[in-house]
């Protein structure tokens, strides 16, 4: 064997004066494998999870042969858990064995494990800490396994039985303590001559951000010896098992990281669970034997409780039957779906309308069948998911601009000018009930020729005079190049559509995959669609009633000093914190009012808030009455708005 060469490896981003450590590695190698270990190792830290980094330094020195310590791995064994706690007190019981104790202290020290960079020297006894290193603590270093074919990618079970085979044997540290600082590495291990290396299947819950090692000293007069050794003795570890399972059956550990994400989303407040809700009428809900102000329906008309409704979608079902059969270009287009799509057309002003199963199949389908890998889109932040899934599934790039900050979207749009692309943005925001200013979205995407499209999920029967939408409402003559809308809120009944040109909607027939590869509506649905926007175009007085109360409202809400300014039908009340917007939403219930809390992933995280909706068949005493009730129900928090 000739002399060795010590490789270390560390790699970082800055941002501005900060530094974000991204990777570290090192080997310890024969001088002819220096070139291609060094090579692996700067590979490594170019394909890191945590982002590429803009330094990466390689340390290479020559080591002195006579000063190498070779010494087999530790005995290794592993211990199935159920949890963290479970976890953690495996680990302090095995601690107290060579006379670590006091699991309190322990768990204390443990949660105190952030961001360190080395390992504490903790006394073995007091528990007090020895070293006054801070976060950069005590690094062992100068370690590597013998015959390890010189795998790139982390390894984390073989990286730590070396460093714990190395400071195991250091003189005066008789165990030691690990948790990783990754966040969905749950598993760690303590380990002692005594006990051999022991993997604890979970030491933290997934998302946890602490982790660290300590490093347990029996005489706190050898410090200066201990840190000697670990950072700069050269061990070499032979003998390295292979990682020990946690003696999980094969069949079981499948499903081991859905219970975990439950588990996490559990605690995080945001498991989901939907009510499941009785009869409902005129701006009612029954839950179990009592009615409840619907408050969180996006029903805005209140239409689908109204006997035309509800009689047209039975007269189709009892001609056409149940379901259409098949899908709209093989046998599931009836007279029905023309019908629809040409009163979606003419309501919209538009020259023709392709219905989709839903709103999500629509921007799916619409986004794919425009878009390609050549493209590019620029998209609201706070667009709604089935867009944001639509510019996934496309393959375009995409530029999300600041919600609703067109300086923004114009600055990026100039950039991009001549590229073949769309620009897309809701047209009411589902979860803050802001507007998009239509008229200079339109001009932006005409300046720089960009399609645009906007999805008026939530201003179809609700935005101008006749419930036209958003064009309406800014009194403009011509829309967007691609507007998608959706059956299933004002409009009662469900299913998405898009209006536009003809060339578009033959386009989309011929090229939507959603729209292709699904079974048509079924002949009832539309029914209940054309009937309810009939009703919408002989009654616009609908309309102007749901403003009013849309305005009651928020004048209620203003009255106990929200800041609540909605032109839409959706009115948000911002709580945060997930648990606080569970909160209120559940005193809510006791004052029969039901009133969703939302929460990630459909808002971002913190930002949890109560989406109240109104009505047009809302009566102004209920709405009076449900201003105050969310008032009482939130004062005992603060809100953020
Ligand atoms: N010397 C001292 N402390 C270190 C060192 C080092 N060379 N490297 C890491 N640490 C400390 C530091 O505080 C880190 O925050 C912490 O340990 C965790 O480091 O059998 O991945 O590299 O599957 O995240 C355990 C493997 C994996 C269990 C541990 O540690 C298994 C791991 P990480
Ligand atoms: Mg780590």
């Amino acid at each position: 064997m000739g002399q060795k060469f010590s490789i270390k490896m560390r790699a970082s981003a800055h941002f501005g004066k900060q530094e974000k450590h991204i990777s570290g590695a090192e080997r310890i190698v024969e001088f002819a494998s220096v070139g291609d270990v060094a090579k692996d190792l700067i590979v490594r830290a170019q394909t890191h999870s945590l982002g590429l980094p803009d330094s990466i330094n390689v340390k290479i020195e020559a080591l002195d042969e006579n000063q190498i310590l070779t010494i087999p791995a530790l005995r290794v064994s592993a211990i199935h858990v159920e949890n963290a706690n479970e976890g953690l007190e495996k680990a302090f019981a095995l601690l107290a064995k060579v006379g670590v104790k006091g699991s309190e202290q322990l768990a204390t020290l443990v949660r105190t494990m952030r961001g360190m960079r080395g390992a504490m020297l903790v006394h073995a006894y007091s528990l007090n800490r020895l070293d006054d290193l801070g976060l950069r603590g005590v690094r062992a270093t100068f370690m590597d396994k013998i015959d390890q074919g010189y795998v790139t990618h982390k390894d984390h079970y073989s990286e730590a039985l070396v460093l714990a085979t190395k400071v195991a044997h250091c003189p005066a540290i008789i165990a030691e303590l690990c948790i990783s600082d990754d966040p969905n590495y749950v598993t760690g291990y303590v380990a002692s001559k005594q006990f051999g290396y022991v993997r604890i299947a979970k030491m933290k819950r997934v998302g946890d951000r602490f982790g660290g090692r300590i490093f347990f000293v029996t005489d706190s007069s050898q410090l200066p010896t201990v840190i000697n050794y670990l950072e700069h003795q050269p061990v070499l570890v032979t003998n390295i098992q292979p990682a020990p399972d946690f003696g999980q059956k094969a069949s079981e550990k499948k499903w081991q990281r859905m219970r975990e994400v439950l588990e996490q989303r559990a605690q995080a407040g945001l498991l989901r669970n939907p009510e499941v809700l009785g009869a409902s009428g005129s701006g009612w809900v029954a839950i179990g034997d009592e009615k409840f102000c619907q408050l969180s329906s996006n029903d805005y008309l209140g239409l689908t409780t109204d006997k035309r409704v509800i009689a047209a979608q039975i007269a189709a079902a009892e001609e056409f039957g149940s379901g259409s059969g098949g899908a709209r270009l093989t046998t599931g287009t009836r007279k029905l779906h023309r019908t629809l799509e040409r009163a979606l057309a003419n309501f919209k002003k538009a020259e023709d309308c392709v219905l989709f199963n839903t709103g999500y199949m629509a921007n799916l389908g619409i986004i794919q069948a425009l878009c390609n890998k050549d493209s590019i889109i620029l998209s609201d932040s706070l667009n709604h998911a089935s867009i944001i899934d639509g510019c996934r599934l496309s393959k375009a790039e995409v530029i999300v601009y600041k919600h609703n900050d067109l300086n923004d979207l114009e600055a990026k749009a100039k950039v991009l000018s001549g590229k073949f692309g769309l620009i897309i943005s809701d047209a009411v925001f589902s979860m803050d009930g802001d507007i998009l200013n239509l008229p200079r979205f339109l001009g932006i995407a005409q300046k720089y020729g960009f399609f645009s499209m906007i999805d008026e999920a939530h201003s179809t029967g609700v935005l101008g005079q006749h419930g036209i939408g958003l064009t309406e409402y800014f009194g403009l003559k011509k829309g967007a190049d691609i507007t998608v809308g959706t059956l299933s809120k004002a409009l009662a009944s469900e299913g998405g559509f898009v209006t536009g040109s003809k060339l578009l909607c033959d386009y989309l027939r011929n090229t939507a995959r959603s729209f292709i590869f699904s079974t048509a509506l079924a002949p009832a649905t539309v029914a209940a669609g054309l009937t309810a926007l009939e009703i919408i175009k002989n009654e616009p007085s609908l309309i102007e009633q749901l403003q009013n109360n849309r305005s009651f409202f928020c004048a209620e809400l203003r009255k106990y000093g929200f800041s609540s300014q909605s032109e839409s039908a959706i009115v948000p009340i911002l709580l945060g914190e997930e648990h606080k917007a569970l909160a209120v939403a559940a005193a809510l219930r006791t004052k029969l009012c039901l009133c969703q809390a939302i929460r990630w992933p459909t808002v971002a995280k913190g930002k949890a808030r109560l989406r109240c909706t109104v009505r047009a068949d809302h009566r102004k005493e209920v709405l009076a009455y449900a201003a105050k009730s969310i008032a009482e129900c939130c004062t005992p928090l603060v809100c953020i708005e």
